[in-house]
């Protein structure tokens, strides 16, 4: 029909209700702070800055970008491939507006990105594009053998020049790399385990996964 061709969006996805939207700002914040100060985070600053005597401040490093939220779907107003199709599946249609809960298991941060891991549902995975994980197959070679829904992540921030589409890039890679099992010591804290991937890839895995609400619908503008 064509008033739906013209109403495609920028992107679906699931936006955090806005009284969860600090309390992760505050969570990513206090990782942040707590990675920064740690003797092993420090020993790698070179990941970072480029220079071994250099300081950083995570807290600063990156740069908040809008709403939170987790994108199933990037249409680009209907330019991407699968976009009028995902928008008239009748999953998709069945689901607009509803408030699922989101389970974010993982916090991570590369000289790049920062995000939480989502962790959906068999039925949120009904939302997810099959080529999601796919599209980057050139930039992870490994991505393509994770499973579906491998890229669901919350964008917390990026580095000065580092658009957000990079987050579910650098968490697939991660996550590649943990298939290869590519990892190090993990260090014990409060909120779960620490484990370095190497060129400044950090993951903390949460001991308690948070759940947050969140409405499925889309972005314009
Ligand atoms: O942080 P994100 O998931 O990464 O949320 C933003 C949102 O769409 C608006 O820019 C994501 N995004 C941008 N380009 C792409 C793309 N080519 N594939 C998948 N997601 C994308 C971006």
């Amino acid at each position: 029909v064509q008033h739906e061709e013209l109403s495609l969006p920028l992107y679906f996805g699931w936006f955090l209700l806005p009284a969860v939207q600090e309390k992760i700002r505050c969570t990513s914040m206090d990782f942040l702070k707590t990675l920064d100060t740690l003797e092993a985070f420090k020993k790698h600053l070179i990941d970072f800055t480029g220079k071994a005597e250099k300081e950083v401040d995570l807290e600063q490093y990156y740069k908040a970008n809008g709403t939170l939220h987790c994108t199933t779907k990037f249409c680009n107003y209907g330019k991407v491939e699968g976009s009028k199709e995902y928008a008239q599946n009748p999953a998709v249609r069945s689901a607009y507006g509803s408030v699922f809960e989101l389970s974010l298991t993982a916090l991570f941060v590369t000289p790049r990105t920062a995000g939480a891991r989502v962790s959906l549902t068999e039925e949120q995975l009904l939302l997810w594009p099959a080529d999601a994980e796919k599209e980057v197959e050139s930039a992870v070679a490994a991505a393509a053998s994770l499973p579906q829904g491998s890229r669901a992540h919350i964008t917390l921030g990026c580095a000065e020049g580092t658009e957000p589409v990079q987050t579910g890039v650098d968490l697939l890679q991660i996550l590649a790399l943990q298939k290869e099992g590519q990892q190090g010591e993990p260090l014990e804290m409060e909120l779960g385990s620490l484990i370095y991937y190497g060129e400044g890839r950090w993951m903390l895995t949460l001991r308690e996964p948070i759940a947050v609400p969140a409405c499925f619908s889309s972005f314009y503008a």
